[in-house]
C-alpha cells in the first residue's frame, strides 16, 4: 500500500529512485538481473549469447526510460508530427547512448568481452539496398536533431534472403532473423487494429447523408512492434514501429459457420502470412496481390495509430494538417493517400472538399529512382478485388485532376493520358507515381543530379504543371553509424586531431581536419589505422573465401547490389584486361605493377538472370587469376558472399579505393560513396547522381572520375555502341565468349548484353576512359598519394 499522505507519483519516484545509472557497478547488477530473472539462466553459467541478451536488455531498459521521458515531452507539447513511412528498413544495432565504455567495463569483470558479444548480433536484413539503409540513417538523424519523429514499417519474419554462394552460383536462403528472439523491440499486445480486404462496398445513410460502406472479405490483425530510437548527444528517443500480422479474432465468421473449421483454421493461417517476407527486388515488384497487401496492411494500421493519437488531442480535423506531417518513401507507402481519404471520408463522414484540403496539405513524396522500371504499377483488376473502395476513391481523385489538367492544357489527350492516375491499355493500371505526386505538397529528389532528372524526363509533365512541388535533398549517411561505429580507430584518431568529439553530432566539423591535412604526424596514424583495418579485412577474405592476400596490395572495392546499371561487369572485365596485360608483360615490367586485390560483393535479386551470371562470372575468373601462380600477389579477386550491413562495416574501413561506376544518369543518388570517403578511400567513379556533389566539395583532382557524363548518354544510345568499343574491349570480352574462364556457353547471354549493338549500359564505349582513371589510380599509389606510404 501507498505511505499515507504521498501521492502515488511521490511514491513511484521513491521506489524508482530516479532513473537506472550508467556506472559499470550498475550496469553489472541489471545484467546480472537480466541473466537470471529474464533469460532464465543462473548468474554462475551463462554463455556469450546469453551474456548478449542480457546486456541488451538492461541497454533497452535505459532506451525505454528516455522513450517514456521523449513521449511525456511530446504530449503535452503537441508539435507537429513528422511520420515517415517505409516498406524498408536496414537499421543495425543501437549506438547513441554514449554508454559503450562503461558496458565494456562492467562485461569485462564480469569476464566477457563486449566486442564478442556484439558478434552475437545478427543482421535485422529488412529492406534491400540504398534506400532502406538511407531511412535507417534519417531516423538516427531525426533522433539526434530532436525530431518529434515516428518510423512505421513491416516487422517481416524473414529479412532479406542470405546469399549462400556454391560453385559460384548464387543460391538464396531465407534469414529468419527471429530464430534467436530480438532484445531491442517492444511487442505492443495493446496497440493493434484489424486491417480489412476484399469485400464490397455498398451505399449507406448516415446521419441523413449518403455514404459508402465498405464491407471487407478478410480482417487481418495489426500488432505493434516498437524498436526505440536514440539521438546522440540527446534524451530525444524516437520510435520505429514495426507492424506484424496476427489473426483476428473478428476472422472470416462465415467459413466457421459452415462447420469447416480445420479449414477455416488454414485459411486464417494464410492471413497471417502478410507480413512474413521481404521483396528481395529492389526494382521490380509489380502486380502482385502479396505485395499490394502487405503495403495496405502497414500503411492501414499506421493510419489508424496516427489518426488515433491526433483525435486523443484534438476534437475535429481542422489542424490535423498543422499536426502531421506523412513522408512517402517511395511509392511503396503510396496506397496511405487513398486510405486517409478513405478515413476522412467513410469514418469521420468529412466532405470530400474538406477530405481533399486536409489531405493535400499532408504528404510529401521522395523517390529513389530513375528507372522507368522501378515506378510502382497495379493492374486495376486486382486493385478491385483487393481493395474495392480505395480504387473508387483514386478514380475520384483522378477525375477531379482530369478536369483540372484540362483547364490548363486543352484538350492534348496524349499528354492527358500519360499524366493520367489510371493508365489505360490492354491492362489497366494504377500509376502509383502519378497518384503520389497528385496528391503530395512536395515531390523530394534524392541528388541535384536526378532533380534535373525528375524535371526533365522522369516527371516532365507534371514538373511542368507544378514547378513548385518539386526540389530535391541531397542524401547523406550518418557518420555515427559510419564512423563511429564501424571504425573506432578512426574515431579515436579524429576526436584525437580536433581536440573535441563535437563532430560526431556536427558533421561539418570534420572539415577542420584539412588545416592538419599536411601534418606527417596525422598522415601516419592514419595510415596505422587503415592498416589496422586492412588487417581485419583481409582475415576476414581468408575465412570467408580462403584466399590469402596481402595487406601492401591496393584494396580496390565494389559493394552494392548487383544489377547491369552498376556496371560491376565493366569491373570485371577491367580486371581481366588487367591480368591478361601482366600475363603479356616482360619480368621487368611486373615489377612496376602495383598490386591489387579487387574486392566484389553484393545480392543479386533472385530473379534477375544476368545479374545472376555477373556473380557466376566473377568467381570464374576469380578462379582462374587466383589459381595462377605466374602473377601471385600482383593481382586477386574476391567475391564477398552474404554482403549486409555488417560485412560492410568491416569491408568499408579497409578499402583503398571504391568503385561506383553506374552509367550516368541512372543511379538517383548513391551513398555507398559517402560512407566510403568518410572511411578516408577515395572513390573511382561515374559523374552520376550525388557523386556531381562530390566533386564540387571535394575536387575533381581528389578522385578518378570517367566516363560519359548524363547529357551524352542519349547520343552515345542512337550511334551503334559496338562501334564505340575499343580493342580492348572486344579482346576482354572475347575471352568470355570463347570459354577462357570455362562455361561457355552460359555467359554467352551475359556477352551478348554488351556485344553486337546491343550495349545499352554503354560499358564498351566507358571502357578506354575506365582503364585510363584506374591506370591513374596505380599510377597515384605509386607516387604514394593513395595511400600506400
Ligand atoms: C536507391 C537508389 O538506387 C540510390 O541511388 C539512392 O542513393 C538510394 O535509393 C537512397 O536514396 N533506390 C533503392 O534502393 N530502391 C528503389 C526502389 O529505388
Amino acid at each position: 500500500g501507498f505511505v499515507a499522505g504521498k501521492s502515488k507519483t511521490d511514491r513511484m519516484f521513491e521506489l524508482m529512485d530516479g532513473f537506472l545509472k550508467n556506472d559499470p557497478d550498475s550496469l553489472q547488477k541489471d545484467i546480472l538481473h537480466h541473466v537470471e530473472y529474464t533469460v532464465a539462466r543462473s548468474r554462475f553459467s551463462f554463455d556469450d549469447f546469453e551474456a548478449y541478451q542480457a546486456l541488451s536488455l538492461s541497454v533497452r531498459d535505459r532506451l525505454i526510460e528516455r522513450w517514456h521521458d521523449t513521449q511525456q515531452y511530446f504530449k503535452k507539447k503537441d508539435p507537429k508530427r513528422l511520420y515517415f513511412l517505409s516498406l524498408e528498413f536496414l537499421m543495425g544495432n543501437v549506438i547513441n547512448l554514449g554508454i559503450r565504455d562503461q558496458c565494456a567495463e562492467a562485461l569485462s569483470q564480469l569476464g566477457f568481452e563486449y566486442e564478442v558479444l556484439a558478434e552475437q548480433e545478427g543482421d535485422a536484413a529488412l529492406g534491400n539496398g540504398g534506400l532502406a539503409r538511407l531511412s535507417a540513417c534519417q531516423m538516427d538523424s531525426l533522433a539526434t536533431l530532436d525530431y518529434p519523429a515516428w518510423g512505421y514499417g513491416l516487422r517481416y519474419q524473414y529479412g532479406l534472403f542470405r546469399q549462400i554462394i556454391l560453385d559460384g552460383f548464387q543460391h538464396e536462403q531465407p534469414d529468419y532473423w527471429l530464430n534467436f528472439g530480438n532484445p531491442w523491440e517492444i511487442e505492443r499486445v495493446h496497440v493493434s487494429y484489424p486491417v480489412k480486404f476484399y469485400g464490397t462496398v455498398k451505399e449507406d445513410t448516415v446521419n441523413g447523408k449518403k455514404c459508402k460502406v465498405w464491407i471487407p472479405g478478410e480482417t487481418v490483425e495489426a500488432v505493434a512492434y516498437d524498436n526505440p530510437i536514440p539521438g546522440y548527444g540527446t534524451r530525444n528517443t524516437i520510435n520505429l514501429r514495426l507492424w506484424a500480422a496476427k489473426p483476428s479474432d473478428g476472422y472470416d465468421i462465415e467459413s466457421y459457420n459452415t462447420g469447416d473449421y480445420i479449414n477455416a483454421i488454414v485459411n486464417r493461417q494464410k492471413a497471417e502470412t502478410i507480413s512474413n517476407v521481404l521483396y528481395p527486388d529492389d526494382r521490380t515488384y509489380q502486380g502482385k496481390e502479396l505485395r499490394l497487401k502487405q503495403q495496405y496492411f502497414f500503411v492501414s494500421a499506421s493510419l489508424q495509430d496516427i489518426v488515433r493519437r491526433f483525435k486523443d488531442v484534438h476534437g475535429n480535423f481542422d489542424d490535423f494538417p498543422d499536426k502531421v506531417a506523412l513522408q512517402l518513401n517511395d511509392t511503396h507507402p503510396s496506397i496511405s493517400i487513398a486510405e486517409l481519404m478513405r478515413v476522412l471520408l467513410d469514418e469521420e463522414h468529412l466532405s470530400w472538399k474538406k477530405s481533399w484540403h486536409i489531405l493535400k496539405q499532408v504528404f510529401s513524396f521522395t523517390t529513389h529512382t530513375v528507372l522507368p522500371e522501378a515506378l510502382e504499377k497495379v493492374p486495376i483488376d486486382l486493385f478491385q478485388n483487393v481493395l474495392p473502395r480505395h480504387l473508387q476513391i483514386i478514380y475520384e481523385i483522378n477525375f477531379a485532376f482530369m478536369e483540372e489538367l484540362k483547364r490548363k492544357i486543352g484538350q492534348d489527350y496524349v499528354r492527358l493520358s500519360r499524366m493520367s492516375i489510371v493508365e489505360e491499355g490492354a491492362v489497366k493500371n494504377i500509376r502509383v507515381a502519378n497518384l503520389s505526386i497528385v496528391c503530395s505538397h512536395t515531390v523530394n529528389g534524392v541528388s541535384r543530379a536526378h532533380y534535373e532528372l525528375l524535371k526533365t524526363r522522369v516527371f516532365k509533365d507534371f514538373y511542368e504543371l507544378w514547378p513548385e512541388k518539386f526540389q530535391y535533398k541531397t542524401n547523406g549517411v550518418t557518420q555515427r553509424r559510419w564512423i563511429v561505429v564501424s571504425n573506432p580507430s578512426l574515431c579515436a584518431l579524429i576526436s584525437k586531431w580536433l581536440g573535441t568529439e563535437s563532430w560526431i553530432r556536427d558533421i561539418d566539423i570534420l572539415t577542420r581536419l584539412r588545416e592538419h591535412a599536411s601534418n606527417s604526424d596525422l598522415q601516419k596514424e592514419w595510415m596505422m589505422v587503415k592498416k589496422i583495418n586492412k588487417q581485419r579485412l583481409a582475415e576476414y577474405i581468408e575465412t570467408m573465401s580462403g584466399v590469402k592476400v596481402s595487406l601492401d596490395a591496393m584494396f580496390d572495392v565494389q559493394v552494392k547490389r548487383i544489377h547491369e546499371y552498376k556496371r560491376q561487369l565493366l569491373n570485371i572485365l577491367g580486371v581481366i584486361h588487367r591480368y591478361d596485360c601482366i600475363k603479356n608483360m616482360e619480368k621487368t615490367e611486373r615489377e612496376k605493377v602495383v598490386p591489387r586485390v579487387c574486392i566484389i560483393g553484393g545480392k543479386a535479386p533472385p530473379g534477375y538472370e544476368i545479374a545472376k551470371k555477373i556473380i557466376k562470372l566473377c568467381h570464374a575468373v576469380a578462379e582462374t587469376i587466383n589459381n595462377d601462380d605466374d602473377v601471385g600477389d600482383l593481382l586477386k579477386l574476391v567475391f564477398i558472399p552474404d554482403y549486409n550491413v555488417s560485412v560492410a562495416e568491416l569491408v568499408i574501413p579497409g578499402s583503398d579505393l571504391s568503385q561506383h561506376i553506374s552509367t550516368a544518369g541512372h543511379e538517383a543518388s548513391g551513398t555507398g560513396s559517402m560512407k566510403f570517403l568518410m572511411n578516408g578511400c577515395l572513390l573511382l567513379a561515374t559523374a552520376d547522381g550525388s557523386t556531381n556533389e562530390i566533386i564540387e566539395e571535394i575536387g575533381e583532382e581528389n578522385m578518378f572520375i570517367f566516363g560519359a557524363k548524363i547529357n551524352e548518354i542519349p547520343a552515345l544510345r542512337e550511334k551503334d555502341s559496338s562501334n564505340n568499343a575499343p580493342l580492348q574491349f572486344v579482346r576482354v570480352v572475347r575471352m568470355v565468349r570463347d570459354g577462357y574462364f570455362g562455361f561457355k556457353d552460359y555467359f554467352k547471354l551475359l556477352c551478348d548484353t554488351v556485344e553486337n549493338g546491343k550495349d545499352f549500359y554503354l560499358l564498351g564505349s566507358d571502357f578506354a576512359s575506365y582503364l585510363e582513371a584506374q591506370f591513374h589510380g596505380d599510377a597515384c599509389w605509386q607516387n604514394g598519394m593513395l595511400g600506400n606510404t
